[in-house]
Parts: structure tokens; sequence; C-alpha cells
């Protein structure tokens, strides 16, 4: 059976031709306007031979690049006996089509490269599922012929860029077979989801929890090695991390709360990968604050930050204060720090604060954790808490967490003098317990004190005279 160049390749070790176009307008790295993808390239585990680079005002509408190139890179491809020409930019599958045809060569874009790149990471159930679903969507509608196999897959085995089947000359695709596959594969997911959700929201009513966001490389892992017990895993690779992991992190005297670490983000991250990763993102979605972290030291940290900034407006992790981390500052002597780092703090004054520091030498961390302290009290006052006897877990929450001035037991209470943030009551309160704050029952109360609107720092209205405590 003839095969088609899409066929027999797989990405490992297969050497490639990498392109490139510059369309006017685009954002292009200043240094290196292919790095990035030969860092996909590498993590994917191809060997690059050779680079093709053009500017254009727009893309040429067949074949994408424009004839004198589609020439040169026929040549190129010949010389160096790539297997693979990896583009850039977004092709669509016809321009995929006449650009395999004129180069003999599995022809892929950016996308499917990161999504071959997911598909090889994912080692839980629920990656594998969201990777798969994300390359049906995506890579299906860009093959002519290849699904015939589809019906023999079995326990959602990833439909790889590696692994894809038959080639052009075969059956055309069945993509009643395709659509039932995602049927599955989608309720499969939503089931997932309904149980992640379930567990953020448990975790989140029982602690405070903050989430290290951001650019892939990072230092998101090594950040969340360095301040909790550890275990994720931080390389020097692209999507190192595929998982959300969370951990208790001490912010010091005894004071915990859990810490996230998630997948990072990249420029032109493929929609339907987004949206699949959901799951994964549930954490940071309801993270009570965001840590969002770029490497100051990369020359493209502006453009990065502002990647981040955009994928967490699309997942809809909008509500949180999001705090900016920039991490690997060892790698900046004086000089560049005093050059980089106003302007990477300005381009982040949406954040509350900005924090310097470095996973590796530990610099900074402890400045982080205090100001994620600050925030998850949020404003203390002191005030007085009235709950039932039978609370004994949030009395116990309390003495840890506050500083309790005075205590009176009563028949089926107790009322507290404290020192308490308004985080810590909110918690209790979500959580809950019923309290009463200087006499007033739950959130009406809670507002009275600190002043309504639930975020830090908002001024306190005068809280109300002093009433009776006692629920009687
Ligand atoms: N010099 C220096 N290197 C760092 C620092 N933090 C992380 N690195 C290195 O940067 C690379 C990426 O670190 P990771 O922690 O895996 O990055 P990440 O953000 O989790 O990356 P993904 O999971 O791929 O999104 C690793 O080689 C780390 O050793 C730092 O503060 N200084
Ligand atoms: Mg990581």
């Amino acid at each position: 059976m003839e095969q088609g160049p899409r066929a027999e390749v797989n990405l490992q070790k297969e050497s490639a031709v990498l392109v490139a176009v510059h369309l006017d307008g685009e954002y292009l790295d200043p240094v290196d306007p292919l790095a990035e993808l030969r860092a996909l390239a590498d993590t994917a585990g191809v060997r690059v031979v050779a680079t093709v680079e053009q500017a254009r005002r727009q893309p040429e509408g067949r074949s994408y690049i424009g004839k004198g190139k589609l020439e040169e890179l026929v040549r190129v491809v010949g010389e160096t006996g790539a297997k693979v020409v990896i583009f850039d930019n977004e092709l669509a599958p016809n321009q995929i089509q006449v650009l395999e045809k004129a180069t003999s060569c599995k022809v892929l874009d950016r996308s499917e490269l990161i999504l071959d790149i997911f598909a090889n990471r994912a080692t839980t159930r629920e990656a594998s599922l969201q990777v798969e679903i994300a390359q049906l969507e995506y890579v299906a509608p860009r093959l002519r012929a290849m699904w015939s196999h589809l019906g023999q897959v079995t326990g959602g085995a990833p439909v790889g860029v590696g692994t894809r089947g038959p080639g052009e000359q075969q059956i055309e695709i069945d993509r009643r077979i395709v659509k039932r596959r995602l049927t599955t594969l989608k309720r499969e997911l939503e089931d997932v989801l309904a149980r992640r959700a379930r567990e953020v929201a448990a975790r989140r009513a029982e602690h405070f929890t903050a989430c290290l966001v951001g650019y892939t490389n990072a230092g998101k892992s090594s950040i969340f090695n360095a301040v909790t017990a550890g275990g994720a895993f931080a390389n020097d690779q692209l999507f190192a991390t595929l998982m959300t992991r969370v951990e208790r992190w001490d912010l010091g005297e005894g004071d915990t709360v859990l810490l996230g670490d998630t997948v990072g983000f990249i420029r032109n991250l493929p929609h339907h990968l987004v949206a699949s990763f959901r799951a994964t993102l549930e954490d940071a979605i309801h993270a009570h604050v965001l840590l969002v972290t770029i490497d100051a030291s990369d020359v493209n940290s502006h453009q990065h930050l502002k990647t981040v900034m955009e994928v967490l407006d699309e997942i809809g992790a909008t509500t949180q204060p999001r705090m900016l981390v920039l991490n690997k500052v060892d790698r900046l002597d004086q000089a560049r720090r005093a050059e980089l780092l106003p302007a990477l703090r300005e381009a982040g004054r949406v954040c509350q604060g900005t924090f310097v520091v470095s996973a590796s030498s530990g610099e900074g961390l402890a400045q982080l954790a205090a100001a994620v302290k600050v925030m998850r009290e949020g404003d203390v006052r002191e005030v007085e808490v009235w709950l039932p006897t039978t609370q004994g877990k949030a009395l116990d929450f309390l003495e840890r967490r506050a500083t309790v001035l005075d205590r009176n037991w009563m028949d089926d209470g107790v009322r507290i003098t404290l020192k308490v943030g308004r985080g810590q009551l909110e918690q209790l309160l979500a959580g809950g317990v019923p309290l009463l704050i200087n006499g007033t029952r739950g959130k009406e109360g809670l507002d009275l004190a600190f002043g309504s609107g639930g975020a830090n720092n908002t001024p306190a209205r005068s809280a109300p005279p002093h009433q009776r405590l006692h629920p009687k």
C-alpha cells in the first residue's frame, strides 16, 4: 500500500527543516526569530538540519510561502535529506497538502508540533484525554485520509503526530468515526472535569490557595520545589509540566497555604488545547492569588508577560489578584537589573506587587512568602467572634491563625476577642461555620467589620457599636 509523506514519520530523532514566515505587523523575536520554534523542535526530539525564513506582507494563498521560497525549501530538503518540514505559522489543510506534495516531506505547523509534545508528555488519563481531544479537533480536519485505524484505537491511546496511519491514497476520513470517538472522549473528560471541580472547590473552601502560572520554562516548578516539599519535575525544556501539582507552602510561623504548579503557557497556544486544558487549569482559575512567573533573563520577557496575561483572561482566571514574580534574576548583573526590572514592573503594573526572585539562589522567596501571607490575611482587625462550641475545628483554626486576646466560654458557644484577617474569617464562612462577627451573622457581619467588597485592603466602614454577641 502506498504511503503518503505524513504516514510513517516519527518525529523523535527525525531531521527537520524549520520554516518561519514573518508577516507584517507580527511579533518577531529581535534576537533569534526561530529560537522558540527550535526549542519546541528540540523538546519534541527533532534534529534541526536547516532553517528557511521569509518576510512577507501576507501569506501566499496556496503554499503560504512564495514560489521562489518554495523552490529554495525543496532544494534545502533535497540537500539535507530532511524528513519533516516544520512551519512556525499556522497552515491551512490545503496548504499542507501543497507543501507536502512539493517537498515529499511531512509538513507540520507549530500547533501540531506543540500537540505532539503534549501527546508524548501526557502521563495521566486526564492529560491523555485532553491531548487526544485537541488532536482530533485540530489535526483531524487537516488530514485527508488516515482514520480507518481509529476504529481500533482503544483505551484512549493518543493519535499522535508520529503515529499517524495511512497516507493520502487511502480511504477518505471517516468523520463519523472521529465524531463518535470525540463524543466518548468528551463524555469521559466531563466526568474528570466535574470531579476536579469538586476537588478544587473543596480545597479552596478549606485553604487559601496560591497558584504559579506563567510562560513555559519560566521556572515555576523550580520555585514550587524551592518553597514546598517539592516533587515537581523541573527541566530546561518546554512543557516539562503538564499536570497541576498542589503542595503545602509554609509561610513561616506555622502559617501554611496551598501552592499549585501548572502547565506553562506559550504564544499562539493552540486554541483547542487551551479549551481542553481547562481541567488542568482549574486550580489556577479558582486560586485566591496567581503568581505570574516570568523568566526575567529571557530577551522576550515582555512578550511572555503579555501572553500569560492574555491566556489567563482567556481561561477565565480574572477575578483574583495577580502578583508578578520575576524569576532567574541570578542571571542578571546589576546593570541589567537596573535596566530591565523597572520596565517589567511597569508592564506588570496591573499586578499587586512585583517580586524579584531566583529559584536557584533563593533570593526574594522569603519576601514573596511574606507578601502572600499579607494577602491571605487581608485586612487585619480586632473583632469579637462568637461560634458554637460544636465548632472545635474552627476554634482551633482561629487559635492558630489569629491573635486571640480574650475568650469567654458560654453554655453553647465561645466568644473570642481577636486580631484576625478578613481572609481567615472568609475561609471559615466559606466552610459553613456559623459565625457571628461583632454580633452580626455571617457575611453581613464580615462586611460591617471589614468593609464590604471583599477585596483586600478595602477601607472598612466604621463598625457599628458593639451589640449583643450572644445570638439570643
Ligand atoms: N539560573 C536560573 N535557572 C533557573 C531558575 N529557575 C529555574 N531555572 C531553570 O530553568 C529551567 C526551567 O525550569 P522549570 O522550573 O522546569 O520551568 P517551568 O516554568 O516549570 O517550565 P514548564 O513546566 O516547562 O512550563 C530549568 O532548567 C531550571 O533549572 C533560576 O532562578 N535561575
Ligand atoms: Mg514546570
